[in-house]
């Protein structure tokens, strides 16, 4: 089994979001002990925007009609795309920023959102090609928007584009609420702990004792 533990906020070691991942990937490792972890910092690693060079993974354009630069730009897509295919679970951190996701998360999802890799058109209509994972988002915002808010382009884009390549086991954990003061950024934190718990009900104890250690 592959876990791919992916941080996407810049706020380094104040990241609240980041704290919540590795929570998150370190019960589901005690879980499963035979879990693969792969680690992927969107703020050290970020993927350039999409740009002309960049693009030339959707027209399925022979590498020698390519640049040396838009070569490498592929090679990054296809690494990115091939490393989420492959993973059975992934973790994935998504904070609130200006109603969606950090810029950092869009590029990835752009590099990712490859037809007849993510998802193909068919004559029924797009149809996605990762299902059979598991998606845990940690989705971690100043305000308390709860599940459905016209405000929310953040958890509600993420669900719908992972649905759309395919993903069906898509789970929350949500830390809200985090610019309300101490006590409100409590609750936030403490709502997610549960959640996290709740994510490998057999080994929530010993996520514990692995934290604590
Ligand atoms: P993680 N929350 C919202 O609810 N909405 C947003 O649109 N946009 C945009 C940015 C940032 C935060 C430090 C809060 C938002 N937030 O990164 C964000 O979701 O993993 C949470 O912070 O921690 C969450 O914890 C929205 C993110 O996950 C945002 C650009 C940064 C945004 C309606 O919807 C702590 C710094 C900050 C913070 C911060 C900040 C906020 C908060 C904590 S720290 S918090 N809140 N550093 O610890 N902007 O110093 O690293 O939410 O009170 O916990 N900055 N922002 C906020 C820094 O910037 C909250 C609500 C709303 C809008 C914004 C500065 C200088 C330097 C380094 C760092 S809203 S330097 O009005 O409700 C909008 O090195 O000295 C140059």
């Amino acid at each position: 089994m592959k876990l791919l533990h992916i941080d996407s906020s810049p706020l380094a070691a104040n990241s609240a979001s980041r704290e919540l991942t590795r929570r998150a990937a370190a019960q589901w490792q005690a879980a499963h002990p035979n879990v693969e972890v792969e680690y992927l910092d969107l703020v050290a690693d970020a993927p350039s925007h999409l740009a002309h060079d960049s693009l030339g993974f959707r027209l399925g354009i022979a590498a020698e009609g390519l640049t040396d630069a838009q070569q490498g730009e592929n090679a990054l897509s296809e690494k990115l795309v091939s490393q989420f295919l492959a993973a059975d679970v992934v973790v994935l951190g998504a904070p609130m920023y200006n109603f969606s996701v950090p810029s950092q998360l869009k590029a990835w999802i752009d590099r990712i959102a490859q037809a007849g890799r993510t998802f193909r058109y068919t004559e029924k209509g797009p149809q996605g090609l990762a299902g059979g994972k598991t998606v845990v988002i940690v989705s971690t915002r100043g305000g308390a928007y709860g599940d459905a808010s016209v405000m929310d382009h953040q958890e509600s884009y993420l669900k719908a584009v992972l649905g759309f390549f395919g993903v069906t086991d898509i789970r929350i954990v949500r830390a809200e609420g985090l610019a309300m003061g101490d006590a409100g950024k409590a609750q936030g934190m403490e709502a997610a702990q549960r959640a996290i718990q709740a994510l490998t009900p057999e080994a929530a104890n010993e996520g514990q004792a692995a934290l604590r250690a």
